[in-house]
């Protein structure tokens, strides 16, 4: 397949790609990004003499430009481009509705209207977040009520339930997935924990947002992009499938894992303001996809932050130079002079 992937340079979208270039010989890769603060192609820099990878800077909301490169011999699209950090949707929600909204909308129009006979396919990547807080008890399900509370998951939801109305009235081959909290390498270090990681090394405080004690469920990125690859090659036309880790902790727990890990004090945890609409607990049940595709994820949460904090250990440099801006002077000047 040749595959255009949007927001490759990203965590995930990263991931994916060398996923994806690993898993399937016979495969190539169009990565359309923008590079906005999040984009980093440092995190494909070993693909770089790759005659099966090709980088393209733009933005997924420019219509002309998605259509001609929708027009090179593209057999599916994978979109991770999003804005996708909720704090910055509260400050400021606009870029959300540009590119979450309005991005997916320009994809999905030019998929339409270019292939009419034969529609090419197009995974979503969606987010767990569309279904809103859980309480003390349950799981989201693919039938869960939608019902997000911040201006990101808003705009997450409306791309997502945009992409099955193509499917019902245009029949277009869309896939979408819904997974919990990623994390792993190549994360950038305003989520959760590489922010800690990286707070916890420089021996910084570790901000937690009020009690402590909201619950997400953590999925190692690998075991996501597994799941994604299953699902782009053999998931049904127009449905939703679930992801998770199942891993549900608490964000003090996780903090209280990676000091641990690190030989750093407790004591560096600081309990500050919490984030307005702050969603109490997500919790996924991914039986949908193990039933019908056999997946389910491979590495324990012990596992997985124990890598993770190695990752971040020995690649000190990358995140040192994302905290203090340095990457996105350099990208950028490199991809304005061409
Ligand atoms: P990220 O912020 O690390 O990466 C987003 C990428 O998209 C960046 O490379 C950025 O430059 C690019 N981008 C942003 N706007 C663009 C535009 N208009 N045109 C082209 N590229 C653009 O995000 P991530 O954590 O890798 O998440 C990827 C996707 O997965 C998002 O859609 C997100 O909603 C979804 N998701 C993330 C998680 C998670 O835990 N991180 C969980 C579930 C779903
Ligand atoms: O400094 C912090 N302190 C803190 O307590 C930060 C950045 C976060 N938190 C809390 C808020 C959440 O309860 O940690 C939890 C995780 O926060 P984030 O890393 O910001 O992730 P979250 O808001 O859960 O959203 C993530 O998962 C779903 C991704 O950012 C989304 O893109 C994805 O859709």
């Amino acid at each position: 397949m040749n595959i255009l992937v949007t927001g490759g340079c990203g965590f995930i979208g990263s991931n994916f790609i060398r996923f994806v270039l690993e898993t399937h010989q016979e495969d190539s890769i169009l990565n359309v990004d923008k590079l906005t603060y999040a984009g980093n192609p440092e995190n494909l820099s070993d693909l770089a003499d790759s005659p099966r990878y090709r980088f393209v800077w733009a933005d997924i909301s420019d219509a002309p430009r998605m259509e001609a490169l929708l027009k090179e011999g593209i057999d599916a699209v994978v979109n991770f481009a999003a804005e996708s950090h909720v704090d910055r949707s509260i400050q400021d929600p606009s870029a959300f509705i540009r590119t979450n909204i309005n991005g997916t909308y320009v994809l999905l129009e030019g998929i339409r209207k270019l292939f009419p006979k034969k529609p090419i396919r197009f995974l979503h990547i969606s987010t767990d977040e569309v279904y809103g807080s859980l309480g003390e008890r349950g799981a989201f399900t693919e039938e869960t009520p939608l019902a997000p509370n911040s201006p990101y998951s808003a705009s997450k939801t409306a791309a997502d339930v945009m992409v099955r109305a193509y499917h019902r009235t245009y029949g277009l081959p869309v896939l979408i997935t819904r997974c919990s909290n990623n994390y792993g390498p190549y994360q950038f270090p305003e989520k959760l924990i590489p922010l800690m990681i990286s707070n916890a090394l420089e021996d910084k405080e570790l901000p937690l947002y009020g009690d402590g004690l909201h619950i997400r469920d953590w999925i190692y990125v690998e075991d996501h992009c597994r799941a994604l690859d299953l699902v782009l090659r053999e998931g049904r036309d127009g449905e939703v499938y679930n992801i998770g880790g199942q891993s549900e902790r608490t964000n003090l727990s996780v903090a209280h894992a990676i000091l641990d890990l690190l030989g750093k004090p407790r004591s560096l945890i600081r309990f500050v303001t919490d984030r307005p609409g702050h969603d109490r607990r997500y919790a996924i049940d991914f039986s949908k996809i193990r039933r019908e595709l056999g997946w389910e994820p491979l590495r324990t949460f012990e596992q997985g932050i124990a890598r993770t904090v190695e990752w971040y250990v020995t690649h000190e440099p990358w995140w040192r130079k994302i905290k203090s801006g340095a990457y996105l002077e350099y990208y950028r000047s490199m991809y304005e002079n061409r």
